[in-house]
């Protein structure tokens, strides 16, 4: 068996001399990583009887708690609801189709549910998460083994891979015999790092700036996303859920949040979110402070053998445009269906184009990313070429229908499962 990692394609087993080896188990489909890629790939894949067993390196309770994203795309829910896994999300989303510009000193509103007729829900990424265990664990039964240790990958380039980790109640190595790994361990797991990297190109970009991220315990401060454009630097505004709100702030790479006591955070998201006729923010107490990096990066192909990327652990898309959750489910969604017609038909042609067709999405959310963060930034980034480049980019937004009309299929994508992928011509 050979185990396969960044700087050695074949090695041995390597299971620590303390660690007994039970003979492995088997099942048709291994998924890395219970977030919203692996647990959608597991429903599918449960929902048409493929045998599968989910290996998770957390707790059930904390992937339920794990706060991020918030924001879904209308096709993606639409995609969700005809496989049965969006029925608590329909009763407790609010939908927004508008959002506003906020910037020298003026509000701009820009909607796109008008112009598309498609929306976003709100609901944040733990009750997903929540909804989408809960459906796959214990009404689907399906399995998943949480709390799981050291993931290896083993013969991936073979028609028989296998999967070890560490029991965390018995400390023994197991492992379990498949025909194919779906990696949904997202930006900081395994799988990646398991393809050969004479295999698997990564492409990054870094945007330079950091984002502080907030979560406010407090109501949303307007009935629509909040974008400030601000020569000190960016700062957004998104609904949560009618008790909670998140906030970001631009601030340097690597800066520590302790930099960011709360008067601070407050007295900076009022100055750059200020505009005439805007309500006053709902302050409260701040539950989370992080800084995020932003940068990007997409693995290609996202494929080895029966190695099968999805989601985060494929590519990340800084929080700009709220793409990354949107694209881990669209990858999700098409490894799905890949998966069963390669069970059940023996029809490989899903498979063998998958990584094609998901990269074709991820690379038209990567740049729309790119572009959007230009609006963002270019106003803070102490260059004036930029900064008058940017707002000429947002002026063509509100002023011109065909540069509206292309920006809001963008922000909003498209219905991938009635035909044609979102984005592409
Ligand atoms: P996840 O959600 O990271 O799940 C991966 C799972 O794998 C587990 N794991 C392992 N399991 C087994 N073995 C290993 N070796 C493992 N290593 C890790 C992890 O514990 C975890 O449970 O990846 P997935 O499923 O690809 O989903 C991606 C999304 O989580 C991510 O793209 C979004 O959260 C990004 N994002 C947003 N996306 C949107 O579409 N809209 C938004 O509004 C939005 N807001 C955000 C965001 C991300 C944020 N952060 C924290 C980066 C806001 C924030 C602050």
């Amino acid at each position: 068996m050979a185990a396969v990692s960044p700087s050695s394609a074949v090695s041995s087993f390597p299971a620590p001399a303390s660690s007994p080896v039970t003979p492995p188990s088997r099942t048709r489909v291994v998924v890395i990583g219970a977030g919203p890629a692996g647990l959608t790939v597991a429903n599918i894949l449960r929902a048409a009887s493929v045998d599968c067993v989910v290996l998770e390196t957390e707790s059930r309770e904390f992937i339920e708690q794990r706060p991020r994203a918030g924001f879904l795309e209308e096709w993606v829910v639409r995609a969700l609801q005809r496989r049965g896994l969006a029925d608590r999300l329909l009763r407790n989303t609010e939908m927004h189709g508008e959002f506003e510009f906020r910037f020298a000193g003026e509000r701009h509103r820009f909607p796109y549910g008008e112009m598309t007729g498609n929306r976003h829900f709100v609901y944040p990424q733990p009750l997903l998460v929540t909804d989408l265990v809960r459906r796959y664990a214990d009404e689907l039964g399906g399995e998943i083994r949480f709390g799981v240790r050291d993931v290896e990958l083993h013969a991936i380039d073979t028609d028989r891979p296998e999967v070890s980790y560490t029991d965390p109640d018995t400390g023994e190595r197991r492992s379990i015999v498949c025909e194919a790994v779906a990696g949904c361990d997202g930006a900081r797991g395994v799988t990646r790092a398991s393809m050969p990297p004479e295999h698997a190109a990564v492409a990054r970009h870094d945007y330079g700036v950091g984002w502080l991220a907030l979560l406010a315990e407090a109501p949303p401060s307007n009935d629509c996303v909040v974008f400030g454009v601000h020569s000190r630097g960016f700062a957004a505004h998104m609904a949560r859920s009618p008790q909670v709100t998140r906030y970001y702030l631009e601030c340097p790479p690597g800066d520590d949040p302790e930099n960011w006591p709360h008067d601070r955070v407050w007295s900076e998201l009022r100055t750059r979110l200020s505009a005439d006729g805007a309500r006053p923010l709902a302050e409260g107490p701040l539950i989370e402070k992080r800084v995020l990096d932003m940068h990007n990066y997409v693995v290609e192909p996202m494929s080895y053998g029966r190695l099968y990327l999805a989601g985060d652990a494929a590519h990340l898309a800084a929080p700009i445009a709220a793409k990354g959750m949107n694209l881990a489910l669209h990858d999700a969604l098409l490894l799905g269906d890949a998966l069963v017609a390669h069970c059940f038909k023996a029809d490989d042609s899903g498979l063998r184009g998958y990584s094609a067709a998901c990269l074709r999405q991820v690379w038209q959310y990567q740049e729309f990313s790119q572009w959007l963060a230009e609006v963002m930034h270019g106003a803070s980034s102490g260059d004036p070429f930029r900064a008058a480049s940017a707002t000429a980019r947002l002026r063509r937004i509100f002023e011109s229908p065909a540069a509206a009309a292309a920006f809001a299929e963008l922000y909003i994508g498209k219905d991938i499962d009635g035909g044609g992928h979102p984005g592409t011509a």
